[in-house]
């Protein structure tokens, strides 16, 4: 009976996720704006974070294209504070009242069922062509923000604008933006394809080995103000608009604390499935505003716990109970945990001592509702003007990419509208892209091999924002996986040097060697295996470095490994391991060798090509290629076209 109902639907949307415990250290730098006691100095408190994605079903692969979901639950002495956010600073819809359509449009076809977790199909470009309030979504999604090359490598957003309120009442418009020390960084393409089948659970993975390993991924938590003016309007930006960012040159983000994760969860289904975060757990200090979609939220996140978590006890759950006592006047109910005590579950009351109370008076540090004065109007089912602007914000975002990053997005809505079957759709998609910028639409248009229409709006005049390109900068390396591919005519003194040295700097060395075990036991300490080239693929790997000749061996045969068959073996070289850094290669991943490594390199017509680094030392050629990782990618591998 009990294994009958060991299921529990899994959530509508953002099914797959992953979660891990953390604290969040606040700097004190909002505590002029806020009364919340955890962004007061110096405090920490626990959290709980869940990262997803936004189409697939739960067992869906990690890495496909998609808004990734960074839900973060702070655990205060004032009860659970939860900024349910994304990895993108804008939604599709302004309205909440539209989710369904959006989501019943992404998600896979009622028919059949097919395609999961992607958005290359007919109804969702058939939804976001005739629904341009879409577009600066789909631009971001299409971008390479759809495909984080981990958990810790990218940005969160509250997306919506909140209203901060202070001790003394005075009140401030704000927009949450989480930074990762480890900077913005994402795969490729090909890469994601690869990951999708290779390691489905490559961003799950990620998170849980990185925390494991002590390399504890770790985000800024800033703040951009805005006055709390009646218009709700930044720089003629509306605030209450979900489609619209604030540059970042218009208003800079102050950081008012540091999130690390530390801890991995002990039972996923306790933690990571049954945390139930909500919009309206606020704290003391940080309020809602009038945005239509964060209103709908409001509803709709309550809701959804009473058929996914069976009732109206969910907040007992040892994962949603807040770190402070709870005095309501809640009773019974489904799987109620508590034994309530007393006679007087009521209020007013004069029996139990009048307890529980609500918190009113000022040392109660009550929940601060701010009256809002409204003004003579008449209230109508309908979006504000601003609401209307679909474009500039998308041109803008499109302007503020680097040419390569221009590329990356011409080539993801190539090939998603190269899925679609109705041409009807491809052309109407074809339209939008036109009002946002002829050169997008014209390669898209050639790629899909269909004319470029000409725009049917005035094509609006926008400053870039130079913030928005992850491109460029130098980060941390801490946490990122070396391979080192050895075999029998390795410098075993050199590979435990270069071994010793990538741990020392934070990093994971993955030795590769043409079959399992051990090596190098015959002459010295044995170092143990931890992939063959049958389990590994380059996607794990964020460099490479050769170590040995890796000619083919006795388990180089098509027979066994599929991969061995390549169309144009070098005979020196085993072709797995050929197939393996031409993958990495053409990836932009760094590359290393010395000694008989070096000359794999050369036999493979890689050397001297740009971040293929060849030293007579392994550990010289580590220090290079961690600086070029450093920069995530070698883009100058394949200057974009321009
Ligand atoms: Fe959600 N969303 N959402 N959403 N959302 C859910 O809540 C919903 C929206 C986001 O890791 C659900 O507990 C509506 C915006 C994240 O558990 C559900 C609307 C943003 C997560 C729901 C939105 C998000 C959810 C599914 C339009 C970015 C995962 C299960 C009004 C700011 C949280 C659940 C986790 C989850 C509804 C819009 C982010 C059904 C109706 C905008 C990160 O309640």
């Amino acid at each position: 009976m009990h294994f009958d109902h060991e299921r529990i639907p899994e959530r509508v949307v953002h099914a797959r996720g992953a979660g891990a415990h953390g604290v969040f250290m606040s700097n004190g730098a909002a505590t002029g704006v806020t009364s919340a006691v955890f962004l007061a100095p110096d405090i920490e408190t626990p959290v709980f974070v869940r990262f997803s994605t936004v189409l697939g079903s739960r067992g869906s692969a990690d890495s496909v294209r998609d808004t990734r979901g960074f839900a973060t639950r702070f655990y205060t002495g004032e009860g659970n504070f939860d900024l349910v956010g994304n990895n993108m600073p804008v939604f599709f819809i302004q309205d909440g009242i539209k989710f369904p359509d959006i989501i019943h449009a992404a998600k896979p076809h009622p028919d059949r069922e097919i395609p999961q977790a992607q958005s290359a199909h007919d109804s969702f470009w058939d939804f976001v062509s005739l629904h341009t309030e879409a577009t600066h979504h789909v631009i971001w999604n299409m971008s390479d923000r759809g495909i984080p090359r981990s958990f810790r490598t990218m940005e969160g957003f509250g997306v919506h604008t909140f209203r901060l309120v202070s001790e003394s009442g005075a009140t401030t418009l704000v927009k949450f933006h989480w930074k990762p020390a480890a900077g913005v960084h994402s795969l490729m393409w090909e890469e994601a394809q690869l990951a999708a089948g290779a390691d489905p659970d490559f961003h799950r993975r990620d998170l849980a080995d990185a925390i494991e390993a002590g390399a504890y991924p770790s985000w800024d938590l800033g703040i951009q103000t805005f006055p709390d003016t009646a218009e709700q309007t930044f720089e003629g930006i509306d605030l209450l608009d979900p489609t619209k960012l604030v540059p970042e040159e218009l208003a800079p983000v102050q950081t008012v604390g540091t999130l690390t994760l530390n801890g991995n969860p002990s039972n996923y289904f306790a933690e990571t499935e049954q945390v139930a975060f909500h919009t309206g757990h606020l704290v003391r200090g940080i309020n809602p505003t009038d945005d239509p979609l964060l209103a709908a939220r409001n509803f709709s996140y309550l809701d959804t716990q009473l058929s996914r978590l069976g009732g109206p006890n969910f907040t007992q759950i040892p994962i949603n109970r807040p770190h402070v006592p709870v005095n309501d006047n809640y009773r019974d109910g489904f799987h109620q945990d508590a034994v309530h005590s007393g006679i007087a579950p009521y209020q007013p009351s004069s029996l139990d001592g009048g307890n529980p109370f609500p918190a009113t008076g000022v040392d109660d540090r009550p929940f601060i509702d701010v009256p809002t004065p409204l003004p003579a109007s008449t209230k109508v089912r309908e979006a504000p003007a601003s609401f209307g602007d679909h474009f500039s914000q998308p041109r803008m975002f499109w302007l503020s990419m680097t040419p390569l990053e221009q590329q990356h997005i011409v080539g993801s809505f190539t090939f998603e509208l190269g899925k679609v079957y109705e041409q009807a759709i491809k052309e109407r998609e074809l339209q939008v892209l036109a009002n946002i910028d002829a050169e997008l639409c014209a390669q898209v248009a050639r790629g899909v091999g269909l004319p470029a229409p000409s725009p049917t709006l005035a094509v609006p005049d926008v400053t870039p924002s130079p913030a928005l390109s992850q491109v460029g900068g130098s980060w941390p390396t801490v946490g990122r996986q070396i391979g080192i591919l050895v075999d029998a005519s390795t410098d075993q003194d050199a590979v435990r040097t270069v071994v010793t040295a990538v741990f020392g700097s934070g990093m994971v060395p993955l030795l590769i060697a043409p079959t399992g075990g051990t090596i190098f036991g015959d002459t010295g300490e044995p170092l143990d295996v931890q992939r063959t080239l049958l389990t590994a693929r380059s996607i794990e790997f964020d460099a490479i470095l050769i170590a040995g000749a890796m000619t083919p061996t006795p388990a180089t045969d098509p027979s066994r490994d599929a991969k061995a068959a390549a169309p144009t073996p070098t005979p020196t070289v085993d072709p797995r391991v050929a197939l393996m850094l031409g993958e990495a290669f053409r990836h932009a991943k760094a590359l290393g060798g010395w000694g008989p490594g070096a000359a794999t390199l050369a036999a493979l017509g890689y050397d001297g090509r740009p971040g293929v680094v060849t030293a007579d030392s392994g550990e010289d050629v580590l220090t290079a290629v961690t600086s070029l990782l450093a920069q995530h990618r070698v883009w100058d591998r394949f200057p974009a076209i321009t």
